[in-house]
């Protein structure tokens, strides 16, 4: 197939990018945080977002190589705006539950890189979804715990819209969930929309979990979402995912 080659090529011409998107705080000041989404600058077709091949990659296991760059890639720009701008920055990245099954050299390379790098005190997120956690696998349980005390966060993505069981909460060691922006897309203080998230922000805080909305696109999302106490947002009403340059100037230079 025409898209699995193109993609061996992509790899080894590292023809991937990733677009920043800043995590904001709702209740005060913190530092700053932000998503890195991969990008495929392809050729001849252009910016290729990433529904259109990550799970071909998947699929392929060619995610276990493309998972790598874009870690090391998020890395050396953490290290780069600390050296450049003075500024701390979280990059989160986002983990394909494919990429644990190589968990073993996996582990052992990015946490060198980090050490080599300096970046040992959360200056890395990974985003999992609720999928890897689905069997209670211990195995899971041992790594995500291991990346903690790597000085790695571990975020649970698109938190709701998996299956229903809460049980892992407890097993695995989760330092934030991201609400889904199916619940925060019709947000209304006083539809159940709101009691979802309101429900979902008081168990995150007394499980010792910090929030995050996604998809906040307008001024009364933030708002109800903040009354609400949810610790960041991130979306469109901040910024959609902007190229490197851009993301600098409006986020990094200026702070
Ligand atoms: O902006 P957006 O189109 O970037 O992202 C679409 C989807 O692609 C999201 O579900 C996101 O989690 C996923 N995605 C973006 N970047 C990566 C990546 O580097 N690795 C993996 N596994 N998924 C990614
Ligand atoms: O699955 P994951 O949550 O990692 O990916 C986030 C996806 O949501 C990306 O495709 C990103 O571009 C998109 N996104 C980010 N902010 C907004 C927003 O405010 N509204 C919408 N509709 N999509 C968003
Ligand atoms: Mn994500
Ligand atoms: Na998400």
């Amino acid at each position: 197939m025409r898209l699995i080659q193109d993609l061996r090529h992509a790899i080894a011409e590292q023809e991937f990018e990733l677009y920043y998107q800043p995590i904001v705080g709702l209740q005060q000041d913190e530092c700053l945080k932000v998503e890195a989404l991969i990008r495929w600058r392809h050729p001849k077709r252009g910016l290729v977002p990433p529904i259109e091949f990550i799970s071909v990659a998947e699929e392929t296991g060619l995610i276990v190589d493309i998972g790598n760059w874009v870690f090391q890639q998020a890395a050396r720009q953490s290290a780069l705006w600390r050296d450049r701008f003075g500024v701390e920055v979280q990059v989160s990245i986002n983990k394909s539950p494919v990429q644990f099954r190589d968990e073993g050299e996996c582990f052992d390379t990015w946490v060198s890189l980090l050490n080599n790098l300096a970046l040992t005190n959360n200056n890395i997120c990974i985003e999992i979804t609720e999928g890897l956690l689905l069997d209670g696998n211990e195995a899971i349980a041992a790594t995500l715990e291991r990346y903690r005390d790597a000085g790695i966060q571990v975020s649970l993505d698109d938190f709701g819209t998996g299956y229903s069981s809460l049980a892992y909460l407890k097993r695995f060691k989760i330092d934030f969930l991201k609400i889904d922006q199916s619940f925060t897309r019709n947000l209304d203080s006083q539809n159940s929309d709101f009691t979802l998230c309101e429900a979902i922000i008081v168990m995150a805080h007394k499980l010792g979990m910090k929030v995050i909305a996604e998809g906040v696109e307008t001024e009364y999302q933030r708002k109800v979402l903040a009354e609400a106490g949810c610790d960041y947002g991130q979306g469109y009403l901040f910024s959609r995912p902007l190229p490197v340059e851009e993301f600098e100037q409006r986020f990094i230079e200026t702070t």
